[in-house]
Protein backbone atom coordinates (compact mmCIF):
# COMPACT_ATOMS: atom_id res chain seq x y z
CA UNK A 1 0.00 0.00 0.00
CA UNK A 2 2.80 2.38 0.98
CA UNK A 3 4.87 1.70 -2.29
CA UNK A 4 1.67 1.92 -4.36
CA UNK A 5 1.07 5.54 -2.76
CA UNK A 6 4.31 6.30 -3.31
CA UNK A 7 3.98 5.40 -7.40
CA UNK A 8 1.23 6.89 -7.76
CA UNK A 9 2.56 10.21 -6.15
CA UNK A 10 5.25 9.99 -8.28
CA UNK A 11 3.28 9.40 -11.59
CA UNK A 12 1.32 12.47 -10.69
CA UNK A 13 4.76 14.50 -9.92
CA UNK A 14 5.77 12.73 -13.10
CA UNK A 15 2.83 13.88 -15.46
CA UNK A 16 2.63 17.51 -13.42
CA UNK A 17 6.13 18.24 -14.64
CA UNK A 18 5.83 16.61 -17.51
CA UNK A 19 2.71 18.93 -18.51
CA UNK A 20 4.37 21.54 -16.99
CA UNK A 21 7.45 21.25 -19.47
CA UNK A 22 5.03 20.48 -22.19
CA UNK A 23 3.46 23.38 -21.65
CA UNK A 24 6.69 25.32 -21.38
CA UNK A 25 7.89 23.72 -24.53
CA UNK A 26 4.81 24.49 -26.49
CA UNK A 27 5.26 28.49 -25.01
CA UNK A 28 8.92 27.97 -26.11
CA UNK A 29 7.48 26.94 -29.44
CA UNK A 30 5.02 29.57 -29.80
CA UNK A 31 7.64 31.95 -29.21
CA UNK A 32 10.05 30.12 -32.02
CA UNK A 33 6.42 30.51 -34.05
CA UNK A 34 6.29 34.20 -33.63
CA UNK A 35 9.99 34.32 -34.23
CA UNK A 36 8.80 32.27 -37.70
CA UNK A 37 6.43 34.92 -38.05
CA UNK A 38 9.28 37.18 -37.86
CA UNK A 39 10.77 34.84 -40.70
CA UNK A 40 7.43 35.16 -42.18
CA UNK A 41 8.70 38.99 -43.71
CA UNK A 42 9.41 36.38 -46.42
CA UNK A 43 6.34 36.46 -47.23
CA UNK A 44 5.43 39.76 -46.02
CA UNK A 45 8.41 41.31 -47.90
CA UNK A 46 6.10 42.18 -50.98
CA UNK A 47 4.09 44.30 -48.35
CA UNK A 48 7.47 45.72 -47.43
CA UNK A 49 8.06 46.29 -50.61
CA UNK A 50 4.85 47.89 -51.35
CA UNK A 51 5.25 50.07 -48.85
CA UNK A 52 8.68 51.70 -50.45
CA UNK A 53 8.96 54.34 -52.42
CA UNK A 54 10.65 53.91 -55.70
CA UNK A 55 12.22 56.68 -58.15
CA UNK A 56 12.88 56.89 -61.58
CA UNK A 57 12.93 58.53 -64.84
CA UNK A 58 11.26 57.72 -67.41
CA UNK A 59 9.84 58.60 -70.90
CA UNK A 60 6.16 58.61 -71.68
CA UNK A 61 5.52 56.06 -74.59
CA UNK A 62 1.61 55.89 -74.24
CA UNK A 63 -1.04 56.78 -72.11
CA UNK A 64 -4.40 55.17 -71.63
CA UNK A 65 -6.35 57.70 -69.71
CA UNK A 66 -9.32 55.52 -69.30
CA UNK A 67 -7.84 52.90 -67.93
CA UNK A 68 -5.52 55.18 -65.39
CA UNK A 69 -2.35 53.65 -67.43
CA UNK A 70 0.72 54.86 -69.00
CA UNK A 71 3.76 53.22 -70.28
CA UNK A 72 7.16 54.32 -69.60
CA UNK A 73 10.42 53.69 -70.54
CA UNK A 74 12.53 53.91 -67.56
CA UNK A 75 15.93 54.06 -66.24
CA UNK A 76 17.64 52.10 -63.75
CA UNK A 77 15.35 51.80 -60.51
CA UNK A 78 17.96 51.01 -57.86
CA UNK A 79 16.04 50.37 -54.77
CA UNK A 80 14.32 47.45 -56.72
CA UNK A 81 17.67 46.34 -58.74
CA UNK A 82 15.61 47.07 -62.14
CA UNK A 83 17.20 47.50 -65.44
CA UNK A 84 16.10 50.33 -67.69
CA UNK A 85 12.66 49.08 -69.19
CA UNK A 86 9.86 49.59 -70.92
CA UNK A 87 6.67 48.77 -68.67
CA UNK A 88 3.23 49.95 -67.80
CA UNK A 89 2.38 51.85 -64.36
CA UNK A 90 -1.43 52.36 -63.13
CA UNK A 91 -1.88 56.36 -61.94
CA UNK A 92 -2.87 56.51 -58.85
CA UNK A 93 -4.58 59.93 -59.05
CA UNK A 94 -5.53 60.39 -63.01
CA UNK A 95 -4.97 64.08 -62.48
CA UNK A 96 -1.30 62.44 -62.73
CA UNK A 97 -1.61 61.82 -66.54
CA UNK A 98 -1.79 65.64 -67.02
CA UNK A 99 2.15 65.50 -66.39
CA UNK A 100 2.22 62.36 -68.75
CA UNK A 101 2.05 63.79 -71.77
CA UNK A 102 3.43 60.97 -74.74
CA UNK A 103 7.18 61.51 -75.94
CA UNK A 104 7.77 63.86 -72.08
CA UNK A 105 10.58 62.89 -70.29
CA UNK A 106 9.42 62.67 -65.87
CA UNK A 107 10.98 62.14 -62.58
CA UNK A 108 8.68 59.69 -61.28
CA UNK A 109 7.69 57.70 -57.91
CA UNK A 110 6.03 55.02 -57.90
CA UNK A 111 4.47 52.13 -54.92
CA UNK A 112 4.28 48.10 -55.46
CA UNK A 113 0.53 47.46 -55.05
CA UNK A 114 -0.47 44.15 -55.54
CA UNK A 115 1.28 42.64 -58.74
CA UNK A 116 1.57 46.00 -60.24
CA UNK A 117 3.15 49.26 -59.98
CA UNK A 118 2.04 52.63 -59.24
CA UNK A 119 2.76 56.25 -60.19
CA UNK A 120 2.16 57.89 -57.15
CA UNK A 121 4.09 61.31 -58.10
CA UNK A 122 5.60 62.81 -61.96
CA UNK A 123 7.93 65.54 -61.72
CU1 LIG B 1 10.29 48.51 -65.08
Amino acid sequence: MKNGKAVTLVVALTLGAGSAFAQQKMEGMQGMDMGGGQGMPMKDMPMGAEGLTHHAIGTVKKVDAAKGMVTLAHGPVESLAWPSMTMGFKVKDKALLDKLAVGRQVEFDFVKEGAGYVVTAVR
